[in-house]
């Protein structure tokens, strides 16, 4: 059903190598690693205040309660794996048809997959650096041990993530603006379009740029009204899908 949704949909674009697409994720598309999402049941913020982990208030009120819980996701990262999403991307950018991959997710699967054109736009869990600022960092391969792990300059070492609160990476996103604005296709995959400033992306990209917009979601998301196309369901079966029908409609 949704393969002739996408292919009747892909008929009214005008797909060649000139085709420039970008791909705004979030934690949906790692469900099927094995990664939870944020909102909602079963989420990680189900039962808890969200600012009491992702600020740097909360982390101040109870560093030992924040980094209890990021080890449990840095072991669940470390035990995960790349998924037919992150696979079907890497060969839309082999292809030459994706330009970057914007993904609010902190797991590093996209690079793993093999992925080169990634921006981490919310950091990357498996680093830490210097809550005070000292400047020392570091790079997880295992859980850490003990916590919550200490800076050697007396203050606490921090997940590498950007909390609420804190403003994202300058470069970072002057490089999103670029992608966005010469985009042909955003696809927007997994995420609820609730956290700021990548909720204005997609809409960045159609008013300001000239992109079309394809939302692949289980469930209808903030962005749903304003995108072109809403293909419904998993996203682990319907991206693989797509990236078979958009490479041969480029060689049509
Ligand atoms: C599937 C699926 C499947 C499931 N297939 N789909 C009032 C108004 C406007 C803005 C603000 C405001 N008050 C404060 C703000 C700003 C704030 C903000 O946006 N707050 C909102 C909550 C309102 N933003 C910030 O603070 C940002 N910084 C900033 O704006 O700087 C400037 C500034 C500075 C000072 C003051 C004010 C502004 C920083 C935001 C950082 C967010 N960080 C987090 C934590 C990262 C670290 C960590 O991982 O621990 O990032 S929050 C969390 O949400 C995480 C995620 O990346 C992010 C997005 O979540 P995501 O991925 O969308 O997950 P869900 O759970 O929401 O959705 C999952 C989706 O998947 C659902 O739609 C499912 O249906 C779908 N799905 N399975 C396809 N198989
Ligand atoms: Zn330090």
């Amino acid at each position: 059903m949704e393969k002739n949704e996408i292919s009747k949909f892909l008929e009214t674009q005008d797909i060649s190598s000139n085709t420039k697409i970008v791909a705004i994720i979030g934690s949906g598309a790692s469900v099927a690693s094995g990664l939870k999402t944020f909102r909602g049941k079963d989420g990680l913020y189900e039962g808890k205040r969200a600012e009491d982990l992702a600020s740097r208030q909360g982390f101040t009120q109870d560093p030992t309660l924040v980094w209890t819980w990021y080890r449990e996701r840095i072991t669940k990262v470390l035990n995960a794996d790349p998924n037919s999403i992150h696979i079907a991307l890497v060969k839309l950018e082999e292809e030459g048809l994706l330009t970057s991959v914007i993904t609010q997710n902190v797991d590093g699967l996209h690079r793993r997959a093999g992925q080169s054109n990634v921006i981490e736009i919310h950091g990357n869990i498996l680093k830490t650096h210097c809550f005070n600022s000292c400047g020392r960092t570091s790079e997880l391969t295992k859980a850490p041990d003990p916590i919550p792990v200490k800076c050697d300059c007396g203050s606490y070492q921090r997940p590498s993530v950007v909390w609420f609160g804190e403003s994202l990476d300058s470069t970072n996103l002057m490089k999103v603006e670029e992608h966005l604005l010469s985009a042909s296709i955003v696809l927007i995959i997994g995420t609820s379009g609730y956290v700021y400033p990548v909720a204005q992306f997609p809409i960045f990209a159609k008013s300001q740029g000239k992109a079309t917009l394809i939302e692949f979601n289980t469930d209808e998301s903030a962005f749903s009204d304003v995108v072109d196309l809403f293909v419904k369901g998993p996203a682990e079966s319907t991206i693989p899908t797509f990236v078979d029908l958009i490479l041969q409609a480029k060689l049509q």
